[in-house]
């Protein structure tokens, strides 16, 4: 047993006696026609795959006539193809690869190294899902290019909101200590189509601009370069200060600007393909340009000018918003930043929460998304899950990833999904990008919660693909980790597919929003907290009142509605045509108002906190039927977090219905019909 370490390359002996005979006999011999440093890593990952998948041991040969698998580059020499024949665009595009059978040879080619590693990836998975290769015929290229993972992993080996343990980094025995973890993390990564990552936290600390820092992350970008993943590094505003001894760290200082031009400079010299800065500025007190009356335009500039010359590129975020009470915490990036939009230089992409607020179980999409459009946006999606019952409990975070990425913006006229606003077609953006907040830890099976690994797997999906579909990936991600047995694949996938729903429902049904336990974001808060600003409250979220409960950000409120294309607003405007999901985000709704349902806003309250509670206790259910089909081991941790969960939903329907009921005064009827 391996508690899960080996995540979804578990390559075991294939199951199926017939289809293990059949791939025996037609993957006996490969040719490896490249090389590089990536190129090899393919080369290792395919023989090792294959190894553990057939009983045989695959021979590398040195023709193509001998070889039952080629491996090499989209050319034309291998015009005979199809998939390189026919004009398809995506051949031509970089870390695209195909993969074909013909006349009883199986070719992996990819357009650069890369690519190869993608397709050597993929084809091990079409084995590991014992899917059949002889007419095997399948053409990918990435739809975004910055596929990056942002760890909030402190130098001192604490992760912010990480829920899976330490931070994997030993920062302490760095540079001349690599973990056997850094390499099985840059694979698993490279798995996935994942190409960047940011190892330090967005809360940044200037220590990382040290020499000796430096030496460290550079031993951590060797490790990852073989894997084709860049080495990003986060920048607090201030380092010029705290490292560089200057008095300020304006912007428009030359001797600001220097500094960053001279460490930037020392930085590539360690690390040739550095990949750049990931800022999180003027946010939460972080430091940043506003200080010195500069916009947020002009401190990524700064850092864009400094990286220029190296093709390094500035992460910007907008997840910002100030010390003083807002009106509408929802709406300030927006404010903020579309007025700076044609001010950031080229080499600066925008990265932008997928809601208006702060990660939460359900959010309508950021209102910058298509809006902002002279700027490269890019998507920052939660892979952890600081508000969705964090290590403890099985949320599938890939509907909501679908949820948002095909919502349409409108702002290219219908059918301007967020997708393709994210993947440039519709901006014409040449930078495009993902980042995903990393759920990844110390933890033996890297997670922490075993069902977290699908949100890794998922993540990397949607920012290979944001059109992937999350049925798709449920049952990929079941059948790769647990195996074929059909209620197996069944089970697992249902549950990562039921459990956003039911968490939404037992946290924050209708559109209810940041009621969680103020700090740690984890149980129900919905009360007043002692903290000290207005919006750290979540009775600033709910407004309930003995009117009704929700925020109204209508014009008759916030008008957080006016950020959005108005088809979008349209959508949400009226309390009476307002869906469901979004209802008391966007409206202030009275206790006994009848909903489209037919019940009054309280009755709906109560059956969507019980529904949520309820769904819990059924996928509970339904993995104690697996008992005996999944190794004990694993069938006892995911059982475990199943019980808190379920227990944990209870507490948060009664929490929150016990309080709000304070408001509507209404009563949970007797005799209602509890849902199934
Ligand atoms: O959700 C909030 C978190 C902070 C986090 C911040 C951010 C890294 O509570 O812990 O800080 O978002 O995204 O910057």
């Amino acid at each position: 047993a391996d508690d899960g370490y080996r995540l979804w390359l578990r390559y075991d002996q294939i199951s199926d006696p017939e289809i293990l005979e059949n791939y025996q006999a037609n993957l006996r011999t490969i040719a490896f026609l490249g090389e590089g440093e990536i190129f090899k890593t393919a080369e290792n990952e395919l023989l090792k795959g294959l190894n553990g998948l057939l009983t045989q041991k695959t021979q590398t040969v040195s023709t193509q006539t001998e070889a039952d698998i080629i491996v090499g580059s989209i050319g034309e020499d291998f015009s005979f193809l199809s998939t390189v024949a026919d004009e398809n665009p995506d051949n031509k595009k970089e870390e695209a690869f195909i993969i074909e059978g013909f006349e009883g040879k199986t070719y992996i080619l990819g357009t650069d190294e890369r690519g190869v590693l993608y397709g050597v990836f993929h084809f091990l998975r079409h084995l590991q899902l014992q899917k059949p290769i002889e007419d095997i015929r399948i053409s990918q290229a990435p739809k975004l290019k910055l596929r990056m993972l942002n760890h909030w992993d402190n130098l001192d080996g604490t992760v912010e909101r990480g829920y899976a343990g330490f931070s994997i980094w030993n920062w302490h025995q760095l540079p001349e200590f690599i973990d056997k973890r850094y390499i099985e993390y840059a694979r698993a990564n490279a798995s996935i189509g994942i190409n960047a990552t940011a190892v330090t936290n967005v809360n940044a600390n200037s220590l990382i601009f040290r020499e000796d820092y430096l030496e460290k992350a550079a031993a951590l970008a060797d490790v990852f370069r073989p894997y084709g993943i860049k080495l990003f590094l986060t920048a607090r505003f201030s380092s010029p200060i705290e490292l560089g001894k200057l008095a300020t760290a304006d912007p428009m200082d030359p001797k600001v600007q220097q500094w960053w031009k001279e460490k930037t400079a020392e930085l590539y010299e360690k690390i040739p393909d550095f990949g750049g800065f990931l800022v999180k500025a003027n946010s939460e007190g972080q430091p940043g340009p506003q200080e010195y009356g500069r916009t947020h335009a002009e401190g990524a500039n700064l850092l864009a000018d400094a990286l220029a010359p190296f093709g390094g590129v500035v992460i910007w975020r907008a997840f910002v918003y100030s010390e003083e009470e807002p009106v509408d915490r929802a709406k300030q990036a927006y404010d903020e930043f579309m007025a700076l939009d044609g001010q950031f230089r080229e080499n600066v992409m925008v990265q932008v929460k997928n809601g208006p607020i702060d990660f939460q179980p359900r959010e309508p999409i950021h209102p910058l998304f298509g809006a902002m459009r002279k700027t490269p946006v890019m998507m920052e999606f939660q892979v952890t899950k600081e508000y969705l019952g964090q290590g403890t409990h099985l949320v599938g975070l890939s509907n909501m990833y679908e949820e948002i990425l095909q919502t349409d913006t409108y702002q290219f006229g219908e059918n301007s999904t967020v997708a393709k606003v994210l993947d440039g077609s519709l901006t014409n953006q040449k930078l495009t990008g993902m980042a995903g907040v990393s759920n990844i830890g110390t933890s033996r099976n890297w997670t922490g919660n075993l069902f977290a690994q699908a949100d890794w797997f998922a993540y990397g999906k949607m920012a290979w693909n944001p059109n992937s579909k999350s049925d798709d990936i449920f049952e990929e991600w079941a059948k790769l980790t647990f195996g074929h047995e059909e209620q197996v694949v069944q089970t697992v996938s249902s549950l990562l597919d039921r459990s956003y729903e039911a968490c939404v429902k037992y946290m924050t049904p209708i559109g209810l929003h940041h009621i969680m336990g103020p700090g740690h974001h984890f149980g129900p808060g919905p009360w007043v907290s002692e903290m000290s600003r207005a919006d750290w409250t979540s009775v600033y979220y709910h407004k309930a009142d003995s009117e009704g409960l929700g925020f109204d950000r209508t014009v008759t409120g916030s008008n957080a509605l006016e950020q959005y294309h108005p088809m979008l607003a349209a959508k949400y405007e009226n309390m009476e045509t307002c869906p469901l999901p979004f209802l008391l985000w966007f409206h202030h709704v009275p206790w006994d108002h009848e909903l489209s349902t037919g019940n009054s806003l309280w009755m709906q309250l109560v059956r969507e906190y019980y529904e949520g509670a309820e769904i819990v206790s059924h996928m509970k259910e339904d993995w104690e039927n697996l008992q005996g089909m999944v190794d004990e081991e694993r069938f006892e941790h995911v059982l475990m977090h199943l019980e808190i969960q379920e227990k944990e939903a209870k507490w948060w329907r009664d929490a929150c219905l016990l309080y709000f009921q304070q408001f509507s005064k209404m009563e949970i009827p007797a005799d209602w019909e509890q849902p199934e």
